[in-house]
């Protein structure tokens, strides 16, 4: 463990509540408790105490826990402070000990501290802003896989490998005398393409745990007047984007947040496609397109009066967009069943905003579709699968020079370092301060 200043943070959520949390860690713990609690405190042992400041005032009736190095969440002597929730009263304990013994904390920092200490490793401490940031119940789930250590272990798993595999080209360059060379060429063969089927099989699995990982983005896309915005309201049981018969109506990309079978989503309304010289709609049409490529999911509405035309297969066409589920709309004016079709490989949903006719189907079946259910692979990030490839690229690499060693040894040393910078080892400074730049403050 190595000693560093005492960082200090309000680790609950700001606002009034029952109970507050405020912690600390570093060298300094000792001293806060002697200064502030004036008591002694067993490690690991809640006690009920008093919190004064430097004058001796009483501040709060607290509930106290002391975590001795190294066993503590940092690895670091830590205090958590247990206050009543007002937040007056926390910012005044919070700033008696930052006053003399400890400095505010920067977001994620206690984290960061666990890190540097051995307590986790880069993919656990990434999961854990995974899993406080979770919009579902799934990447909930996974990221607490992922903080369990189920990927660390798949990657020391393919470093244990790859070690090996190191070690015995690095034997047969410097005593070839040992082997034929033969042999050894066909090893090391062997042992690469090993590495390279394991290696792809994770990056299939780091796929679908980016996927869980992301939070669902809905967007509604279409040609204008067709009832974008009356299906949004529709999904979301209130009035939010503004409806009217004029074409044209939504300019800019409404982003709205639905709880869906306790699933964060996010729907955006966006602006009708088509060609315009209206300069603000053309801006619409622009941010249309960003989030049609930020969302997970696209319903393409069309007007069942007008059915699915040729400017609508142009649009998605030009779009890129091949995944996707088509809302007929207005069916009350074709007088057309709420019936779910597929046609040509396309789930067909018709729906009318105005008599609200199959849209309780289309939101049972939303819930489903739209939230990733695969949480048996961890949550993952992109710098895992950039390593991951890296790493995979500098094996294939290494097979094609096999009878030339040296040069297999150098792209295996290579690839043997993508895989350890997952795990954190030899990361710059710039990419930890991003990385837990992302956490909140206090943890
Ligand atoms: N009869 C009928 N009219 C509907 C239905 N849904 C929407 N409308 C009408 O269609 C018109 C356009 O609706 P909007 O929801 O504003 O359509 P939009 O696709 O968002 O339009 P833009 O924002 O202009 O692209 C309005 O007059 C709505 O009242 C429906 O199910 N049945
Ligand atoms: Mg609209």
């Amino acid at each position: 463990m190595t000693s560093r200043d005492t960082i200090a943070a309000i680790s609950t959520a700001y606002g009034k509540s029952a109970i507050g949390i405020i912690r600390a860690s570093g060298d300094n713990i000792t001293s806060i408790i002697n200064d502030f609690i004036r008591r002694e405190l067993h490690p690991r042992m809640a006690t009920n105490a008093k919190i004064y400041d430097r004058g001796g005032t009483l501040i709060d009736d607290v509930v106290v826990i002391y975590y001795k190095a190294p066993s503590s969440y940092t690895g670091e002597d830590m205090l958590e402070i247990q206050s009543h929730g007002n937040p007056i009263t926390m910012d005044l304990i919070l700033e008696i000990i930052c006053n003399s013994h400890a400095r505010l904390s920067k977001p994620g920092e206690f984290t960061e501290r666990a890190f540097m200490n051995d307590k986790i490793d880069l993919i656990q401490a990434e999961a854990i802003s995974d899993f406080i940031n979770a919009s579902h119940l799934n990447a909930s789930k996974a990221a607490m896989m992922t903080l369990q250590g189920n990927f660390s272990k798949k990657i020391k798993g393919l470093i244990d490998k790859i070690v090996t595999l190191r070690a015995n080209i690095e034997a047969c360059i410097n005593f070839p005398e040992d082997d034929s060379p033969q042999n050894s060429n066909k090893d090391t063969t062997e042992g690469i393409n090993s590495l390279i089927g394991d290696l792809r099989k994770l990056i299939e699995s780091v796929d679908a745990g980016i996927k869980v990982n992301k939070k669902p983005i809905v967007a509604i896309i279409g040609k204008p007047n067709v009832g974008k915005s009356s299906l949004a309201n529709c999904l979301l049981g209130e009035d939010s984007s503004i409806v009217s018969s004029i074409p044209g109506t939504t300019r800019d990309a409404l982003h709205h947040d639905l709880v869906l079978n306790k699933n964060n989503i996010t729907i955006i309304d966006t602006a009708g496609l088509r060609n315009t010289t209206d300069v603000v709609e053309v801006k619409g049409i622009e941010v249309t397109k960003k989030s049609i490529h930020n969302a997970t999911m696209i319903l393409y509405v069309v007007d069942d009066s007008i059915g699915y035309d040729k400017t609508d297969k142009a649009i998605l066409f030009e779009n890129n967009i091949s995944d996707y589920w088509i809302i007929n709309n207005k069916i009350d004016l074709t007088e057309s069943n709420p019936v779910i079709l597929n046609k040509d490989g396309v789930t067909h949903f018709h729906v009318s905003t105005k008599s609200m006719d199959g849209i309780n189907t289309l939101l049972e079946k939303l819930s489903k579709k739209a939230v990733p259910n695969d949480e048996t692979t961890g949550t993952a990030r992109m710098r895992h699968k950039e390593l991951l490839s890296s790493s995979l690229s500098h094996l294939s690499a290494g097979l094609e020079h096999n009878n030339q060693l040296e040069l297999v040894a150098e792209e295996l040393r290579i690839a043997h370092s993508s895989l350890v910078a997952i795990m954190g080892g030899d990361v710059t400074e710039d990419l930890l301060d991003k990385i837990f730049s992302d956490f909140c403050i206090g943890k």
